[in-house]
């Protein structure tokens, strides 16, 4: 099967909530050796581009969305195991969650497999996790990183409050922060440490500061 219809079969089977779609596509896609990458950004993550802008216009509500997202999540069960098939050397611990008052997880999920595959040890706190949750969990498991995902123009506010809660108690953990309304400028503003657009790019994040 030519990889262009392969990946369009991801977008549909996202589009469509159709999970044995997406579960065959994606095994397909291995098989044809198109690697993680390009399945979540060109084909599950195009589908659910297109869930956002129905939903956006009141085309479709909450639980075609939830869906499709259910959709994407068993898709990326399958992935998983070769996200996080590293080469074993284990580069340092990264403390992740989706900030206080978010629920959005699956690109979070998508950057904890990233950051397994590259071998580092991922803390991840799911969803709505607390600035002191961060802190916490930082603490027990000697973490330099800190990871925040935020979805939602009223949550961005929490990872500002990471930041400053990392700063009141003296810590030097680093702050990283991502999801869709995130943005370089955003982090700039707030005294972030880093941003990344994707999970992808998370890995050259996260080894930048950890040198
Ligand atoms: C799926 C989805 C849901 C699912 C989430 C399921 C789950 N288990 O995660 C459900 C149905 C539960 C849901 C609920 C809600 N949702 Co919703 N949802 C979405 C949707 C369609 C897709 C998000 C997604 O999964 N994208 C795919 C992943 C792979 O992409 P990603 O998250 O951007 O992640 C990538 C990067 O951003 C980056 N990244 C992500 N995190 C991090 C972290 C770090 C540290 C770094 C470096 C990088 C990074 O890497 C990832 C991989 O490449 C978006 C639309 C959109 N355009 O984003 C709306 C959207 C985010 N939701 C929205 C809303 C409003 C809600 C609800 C409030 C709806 C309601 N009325 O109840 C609730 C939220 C309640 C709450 N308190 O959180 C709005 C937010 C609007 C806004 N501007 O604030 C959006 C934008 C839809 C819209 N257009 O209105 N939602």
């Amino acid at each position: 099967m030519a990889n262009d219809k392969i990946l369009a079969d991801l977008k549909t089977a996202v589009e469509t909530w159709n999970v044995k779609l997406a579960q065959d596509s994606t095994k397909e896609a291995l098989a044809q050796n198109i690697s993680p990458k390009e399945i979540i950004e060109f084909g599950l993550g195009k589908g659910m581009e297109t869930i956002g802008e129905r939903f956006d216009k009141a085309e479709i509500y909450l639980p075609q969305v939830v869906a499709a997202s259910k959709t994407m999540e068993a898709a990326i069960k399958i992935l998983e195991p070769v996200l996080t098939a590293g080469d074993g050397a284990l580069r340092g611990t990264v403390v992740m969650g989706t900030v206080e008052g978010d629920i959005h997880e699956i690109g979070k999920n998508v950057c904890c497999a990233m950051l397994r595959g590259a071998g580092y040890s991922v803390v991840d706190l799911g969803p709505d996790a607390s600035a002191q949750a961060f802190l916490d969990a930082a603490e027990e498991n000697n973490a330099s990183i800190l990871g925040g995902s935020a979805l939602m123009t009223t949550t961005l506010e929490a990872q500002r409050e990471l930041v400053e809660a990392v700063k009141e108690i003296g810590a030097s953990y680093k702050c990283i922060f991502g999801g869709a309304p995130c943005s370089k400028q955003w982090c700039d503003e707030i005294g972030a440490d880093g941003y990344s657009a994707t999970g992808a790019e998370i890995i050259e994040l996260v080894k930048s500061l950890s040198r």
